[in-house]
């Protein structure tokens, strides 16, 4: 009900990513030190029209006095959900899969487009711009958010030219 002081806010936050870390089944040795704090801004989703893949951004802050890597990202909104690197190769954009990204102590790293995102397939309906997208996160120390991504058109022109090139990525299952 009263979110009014920092320390109260601090603490429920912590009590929900506990209680995430239980329910997936961690061993107590994650909790050997407290799981350090990792944020997320910008979050947004590139709308793209009927069931394409779609790609999601967002800037990673970790606050810790340690690398923390992002594991693994899924969605209720999509039925397959995978941690992309886009690299140019031979004057083509190609998409590669990668098991994390890691995030620098008291760093930040940024997904965006032409480098890491969060490609998001097999929508499971039709999504439209301003919509809000459920998008929860998983990282090496543990911790687990759930966060909301805007979906949003694509304006920039480098956005359309990298789309074009990603017509050509290997589907999932077929690169590595
Ligand atoms: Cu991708």
């Amino acid at each position: 009900m009263n979110f009014s002081t920092p320390r109260r806010a601090l603490a429920r936050r912590s009590c929900l990513a506990l209680l995430g870390a239980v329910a997936l089944g961690f061993t107590s040795g994650a909790f050997a030190q407290t799981p350090a704090p990792i944020r997320v801004t910008d979050a947004w989703i590139r709308w793209l029209p009927a069931g394409l893949p779609a790609g999601g951004y967002m800037i990673l802050h970790n606050d810790s006095d340690h690398p923390v890597a992002l594991e693994q990202a899924s969605s209720p909104d999509y039925g397959q959900t995978m941690l992309h690197h886009s690299e140019m190769q031979n004057g083509t954009m190609r998409m590669l899969p990668v098991h994390s990204v890691e995030v620098p102590a008291h760093g930040q790293l940024e997904f965006k487009p032409g480098g890491y995102h969060i490609m998001l397939m097999q929508p499971r309906h039709d999504l439209h711009p301003g919509d809000r997208v459920p998008v929860s996160l998983r990282f090496s120390n543990g911790q687990q958010l759930r966060v909301s991504f805007e979906v949003r058109k694509p304006g920039a022109s480098s956005d359309m030219r990298e789309h074009g090139g990603m017509q050509g990525m290997p589907m999932p299952g077929q690169g590595r």
